[in-house]
């Protein structure tokens, strides 16, 4: 079995940080515990989890540790703890209520085991043993990051604050840089085990397009000191570290892992829904608080207003308070004067499409650009391939499938499209990449052949139908694997071949959830060759490791209360959840004769067990 393929326990180092001070009176957990250790004991430090009792006060640090036992959902994975039967249902901005009513409560519970699926292999198949032979390529993926300055004028809270839709409101948007920072801190204690050749962050870095959370996203992965506040700067409790709005020192992923970005909706539309507008540029960078329309359902008539549509103030949040209190939300007829934020901010600009990638070669880490050119940037064309192993015959195909500007509003623009050029394009590269014998996976912001509501899936504008997309995706023998964000979910679907003399025309399409949304966790992929000459991707969910009272942990019982708010069936209009699901598993690739050929001597050799 591979490393990843079992329990993960690493012991690291944190350097820059010292020891957690348990002051005030907080039990001091054990950081070697074990993971059974830690199962049997969850029950007994649950109450220990309410952020206003303990706080984050017991650092005196410039960074937020991590639990140094890493480890992934193969070893242990976050079980929330049911709401109590008497606890009314809450909005979800009454988060100073959550640990009072029992939400976001949470224990480990066991590791999930890796389902090994067959789905692409022609019948039969399975008979006859086979080993991972050789290890080709080893990478991990984050998405929907959503780096979120709370505090803008240009929110959308009001379509989610009391329940409506989920991705408009959640109170994890205070916390999101101390997050990303805990799942690179969690990587960086991965690699030390076994390294990464690269990492992919799958879109949706951003939540709202603008320039200071695309400042605040890099710098997180550069390791720079985080002042993760906008407007006039607040203290909501008073002292360093021990609220929201603290700057704080990031880690940094570790310089040795080249990283590449992938364009999504939340990348460059207003809060990933509608391109903006001088009204929406102006209030971006203003103090006024953004009036639209129900942009929901005005998009829906045959002429949706989008942009041009008014009604109802979008709210923001109040930056001294600690449980971000909204501000200036709801219809206008309830205000005399238009609501306003504490204060105006320049940083709060949009970036296009073209500044997003030109901001991608302001950073420290590697590569420069993160895959984008100095040609993507002249052609606004966000798409790109690499090959991240020399020694590996195998090109990742970056895809940008966001919608055109051009396109008409049609549900607003979160949908996944392609235009003529870069569909094109795409034919070519997977044209180039069956010519030259490369193996090939996919990386786009959304997924491909999976269910969706009507607001995120295949544009009906785009330039092909998904169907016709798909049916060509299945020309490609030497394509293997879609990897993709945006549902915020972690489904692994099957594409077998339509033809069975053929089942090398099949592919896997692999998800990867948010860490806005609960499981906040990321991905794990490990591509080995087997002794059958078959490819197998091992691929495991971890969430970030955290410690009691620490900013990610606080930010995983507010997405697990968010979750079980959404998911009661008390809800006004009817319990909404999403899955919750997390997913590891070894997914069998049938490749073509000509590819068992070639990649018959490629990778590291895995020592066998046996
Ligand atoms: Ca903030
Ligand atoms: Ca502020
Ligand atoms: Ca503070
Ligand atoms: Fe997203």
């Amino acid at each position: 079995m591979t490393r990843r393929s079992i329990a993960v326990v690493t012991a690291v180092s944190l350097g820059l940080m010292t020891s957690i001070a348990a002051s005030g009176g907080g039990e001091a957990r054990s950081t070697a515990a074990t993971v059974s250790q830690r199962g049997a004991s969850a029950g007994a430090s649950d109450a220990s989890r309410d952020p206003t009792a303990r706080g984050v006060s017991a650092y005196h640090h410039t960074s937020y540790p991590i639990d140094p036992a890493v480890v992934t959902t193969a070893g242990a994975t976050v079980v929330p703890i049911p709401v109590p039967a008497a606890s009314p249902w809450l909005y979800p901005y009454q988060v100073a209520s959550y640990a009072q009513y029992g939400y976001g409560g949470w224990r480990y519970g066991p590791g999930l085991a890796y389902e090994k699926r067959l789905d692409l292999m022609p019948a039969g198949y399975g008979a006859s043993p086979v080993k991972h032979e050789a290890r080709l390529l080893s990478f991990f993926s984050l998405s929907d990051i959503h780096i979120a300055d709370e505090e803008t004028p240009a929110n959308s809270l009001y379509f989610g604050y009391t329940g409506y839709i989920s991705s408009a409101y959640a109170p994890t948007m205070l916390l999101t840089t101390q997050v990303l920072d805990s799942a690179v801190q969690t990587i960086n204690a991965l690699n030390k085990d076994q390294k990464f050749d690269f990492g992919i962050s799958l879109g949706d870095a951003i939540n709202n397009q603008q320039y200071n959370e695309m400042r605040w996203y890099l710098d997180v992965l550069d390791g720079n000191l985080i002042e993760p506040d906008s407007g006039v700067k607040d203290d909501p409790v008073r002292g360093p570290l021990n609220d929201y709005q603290d700057a704080f020192k990031a880690a940094g992923l570790d310089q040795q892992i080249p990283w590449f970005q992938v364009m999504g909706n939340h990348d460059r539309f207003w809060m990933g829904f509608l391109p903006g507008n001088d009204y929406i540029a102006d209030t971006r960078t203003g103090e006024q608080i953004l009036n639209l329309g129900n942009i929901i359902t005005d998009s829906m008539t045959p002429s949706p207003l989008g942009p041009n549509s008014r009604g109802y103030y979008m709210g923001s949040i109040d930056g001294r308070t600690p449980y971000g209190d909204i501000i200036g939300v709801g219809p206008q007829a309830l205000f005399a004067t238009p609501p306003k934020v504490l204060a105006a901010d320049p940083n709060r600009r949009a970036v296009s499409r073209r500044e997003f990638m030109r901001e991608l070669f302001n950073t420290s880490t590697r590569p420069k650009g993160h895959g984008f050119t100095q040609s993507n940037i002249d052609n606004d064309f966000a798409s790109y391939t690499f090959e991240p192993k020399a020694n590996i015959p195998l090109k990742v195909i970056v895809l940008d499938l966001t919608q055109s500007d051009e396109e008409p509003n049609i549900r607003c623009y979160a949908h996944l499209s392609l235009d003529k050029a870069r569909y094109d394009w795409l034919v070519s590269e997977l044209e180039k990449g069956q010519a030259e014998g490369k193996l090939m996976v996919i990386a786009a912001h959304g997924p491909v052949g999976v269910p969706f509501d009507p607001f995120t899936g295949w544009s009906s504008k785009a330039y092909l139908s998904e169907a016709q997309l798909l049916a060509k995706l299945h020309e490609y023998p030497n394509l293997i694997a879609w990897i993709a964000g945006h549902r915020h979910s972690n489904a692994i679907t099957a594409r077998p071949s339509p033809y069975p003399a053929q089942p090398e025309l099949g592919f896997w399409v692999i998800e990867t959830a948010s860490l806005k949304h609960f499981p906040q966790q990321f991905r794990t992929f490990e591509i080995v060759r087997n002794s059958d000459n078959t490819v197998s991707i091992i691929t495991t969910n971890v969430d970030p490791s955290v410690v009691d009272g620490s900013p990610a942990a606080i930010s995983r019982e507010y997405a697990i209360a968010q979750w079980q708010i959404f998911a009661s069936p008390y809800k006004p209009g009817g319990a909404k959840p999403w899955s919750a699901d997390s997913r590891n598993a070894e997914l069998v690739v049938p490749l073509s004769p000509e590819m068992q050929a070639k990649i018959a001597d490629y990778g590291k050799k895995i020592k066998q067990d046996k």
